[in-house]
């Protein structure tokens, strides 16, 4: 029973009770105006015939048609206004360049309108790309209009079964609050990535999948796949059926790997959604997982690294011997060229990440044949990590592909990588490897890095100080330093396995704070192609992904998407964003990503009690 899904006369309806329209990530502009525009019963999504749109379409139709969204804030007083016999029929898209390949800086903005003298909305973009976008903002204004009983009151269900005899999946009392609306969008920033590590621990298949739809419901368009590290590799290889076979995890009789179809099914998922997939196979450190089936290419296995200090603290990751490929072998050059020409073939997208990351020089100090090498050559450790990169980005260079690379090698070490490398950035501020020459992908590990991990344990950021860090009261930091107790309140053991890996947890609050361009001026922030949060498995799986992904992503997403500033060059206000973001968890929860809680659902409903 829906009494008042079709009303015959201009009239205010409840004007105690509105639904505000909330859009995630914001659109760079974005005008509306009062009336509630019901969608008719016939509604449908017209278009071109284009690859991949038909199929956007039918994803978004049908989830227009199940979602039936009601916003979790209802009582914003504002007077709403549905206007006699005016229903959208359609919503018709344009599309302008119809062939336009998924790659980076392809032209994903639209132009969305809906007008209240024509019976058409209209999606315009110059690619389907875009028009993905814009059906993504199009499905975000479609709210359902709750039941009513003949008083006028709100119906509220009181268990699943009555929830469903009422349930319809038309068109039917579904409608767009605030028209006539004109959005106009595109995003500040062109790479808006999400990277997830699937050696410390594995996600089935379907945890990827429903990965990328919670991306692609967010506006983001890169999934980094960090297949491979120390702890396990779980990719199958035709050239190297080995590594996966030795190195994969096996599990009660099940060995954990992602074959050449899963691969397929990924990639092909993702570009459907307007989502890249870049593999990353991690190298020379954290190779590990490489040693069991070739020993002689690693060093630094089973054995720890240490020198005579033991000085836990220079551990990188929670790992029993990070292995560390030998650079001094023919061979590792043979099977490292291997993994990556077919690697690079497997996935279609033509950036390739090499890793490059926290080199650890001990294990090759220790290894025989590296310091006889090291001896005759005259060489340092940077020297041989110099070397091998050398060979690395000349293999992906072969394959056609763009690198990017963590950015120890040139910010840590110095090293004259060639600018074509992308940098992305995790340590320092995004400012050192902009000043010397490079393109980044920013994902400071004090905003971006999900895990939790922590900031402020190497002192080469400030960043994060600079930019939010409450500090310790003075008296407390005094009375804290007099007690010697101050380290109690510093992160502990960070890189240990039984380490404090989730202290403090990074609030979607922080992760939203993320300036990319700080201290940056306009012509160095050019050089920002976008930024990446990680998600860092070594104490996360597929028992808590959604959470620790969402809504957190989503603040990430927004910064990436809509940029930190507004229109007004202010920075984007946390207060701005609650509401919203708030609504958008519970709708991204309605839609199967298991988010976590932000607040008691009672803040959302009581606007402003929860400041
Ligand atoms: N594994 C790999 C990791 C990390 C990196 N690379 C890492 C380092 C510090 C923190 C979190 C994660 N676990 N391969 C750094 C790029 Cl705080």
């Amino acid at each position: 029973m829906r009494l008042f899904a079709l009303s015959t006369a201009i009239t205010l309806s409840f004007p105690c009770i509105t639904w505000a329209t909330l859009l995630w990530p914001a659109p760079q502009s974005f005008q509306k105006g009062q009336v509630e525009l019901n969608l008719d019963t016939t509604f449908h999504i017209s278009a071109p015939k284009v690859k991949y749109l038909q199929e956007a379409i039918d994803r978004y139709t049908e989830l227009i048609t199940h979602e039936r969204w009601t916003p979790i804030q209802v009582n914003i007083t504002q007077s709403n206004q549905t206007v006699a016999g005016r229903t959208l029929g359609s919503l018709d898209i344009i599309i302008k360049d119809k062939h336009q390949a998924l790659e980076f800086d392809v032209d994903e903005s639209y132009t969305l309108e809906i007008p209240l003298n024509s019976r058409k909305a209209t999606l315009r973009s110059d690619t389907v790309w875009g028009s993905i976008r814009g059906l993504e903002t199009f499905s975000q204004l479609v709210q359902s209009r709750p039941e009513r009983n003949d008083k006028g009151e709100l119906v509220y269900y009181e268990d699943d079964q009555e929830e469903e005899d009422a349930d319809n999946y038309g068109f039917e009392d579904l409608f767009i609050p605030n028209a006539p609306i004109k959005i106009e969008d595109y995003p500040k920033y062109a790479h808006r990535g999400l990277m997830l590590d699937t050696s410390r621990n594995f996600y089935p298949v379907s945890d990827i999948l429903r990965t990328i739809d919670a991306m692609a419901y967010n506006k983001m368009n890169v999934f980094h796949w960090h297949i491979t590290d120390s702890h396990s590799f779980p990719l199958k290889l035709e050239s190297l059926p080995e590594l996966a076979y030795e190195g994969a995890y096996k599990l009660h009789q099940k060995r954990l790997v992602y074959t050449k179809k899963d691969v397929k099914q990924i990639i092909d998922y993702a570009y459907q959604r307007g989502v890249r997939v870049i593999p990353e196979i991690d190298m020379p450190a954290h190779t590990g997982s490489w040693a069991p089936a070739f020993k002689d290419i690693t060093t630094c296995t089973g054995i720890h690294y240490l020198d005579e200090s033991n000085d836990w603290s220079k551990r990188f990751a929670a790992e029993p011997g990070t292995g560390q490929l030998n650079p001094v072998l023919n061979k590792t050059y043979e099977i490292v060229d291997k993994v990556i020409t077919e690697v690079a073939s497997l996935f279609k997208d033509d950036w390739y990440h090499g890793g490059g990351d926290e080199p650890i020089y001990n294990c090759w100090n220790q290894d025989k044949d590296v310091q006889d090498y090291m001896k005759k050559h005259n060489a340092t450790g940077v020297d041989l990590l110099e070397l091998f990169l050398k060979k690395e980005l000349e293999s992906i260079h072969k394959s056609k592909k763009t690198a990017i690379l963590w950015e120890d090698p040139v910010t840590n070490d110095h090293l004259p990588i060639s600018k074509d490398v992308i940098m992305q950035v995790w340590i320092n501020p995004v400012q050192l490897a902009v000043k010397k020459g490079y393109k980044v992908i920013a994902s400071n590990y004090n905003f971006w890095y999900l895990d939790c991990g922590h900031g402020g344990w190497n002192g080469n950021d400030t960043s994060y100080d600079e930019q939010i860090a409450p500090k310790v009261p003075k008296a407390v930091a005094e009375a804290l330093e007099k007690s010697g107790e101050e380290d109690n309140y510093r992160p502990q053991n960070w890189g240990g396995s039984g380490g404090d890996w989730c202290s403090p947890f990074k609030s979607w609050q922080r992760v939203y704070s993320y300036d990319m361009a700080f201290n940056l001026t306009e012509s160095e922030a050019e050089n920002i192609l976008g930024g990446e949060v990680a998600l860092w498995s070594e104490q996360t799986d597929t028992t808590t992904l959604d959470a620790r992904l969402w809504p957190r992503t989503s603040a990430a997403a927004e910064i990436m998407w809509s940029g930190r500033y507004d229109e007004d060059n202010h920075k984007r206000d946390i207060g701005d964003a609650m509401p919203r973001i708030f609504d958008w968890r519970y709708r991204l929860l309605q839609r199967g990503i298991n988010t976590e809680a932000l607040q008691p659902l009672w803040c959302g409903q009581n606007p402003h009690m929860c400041d």
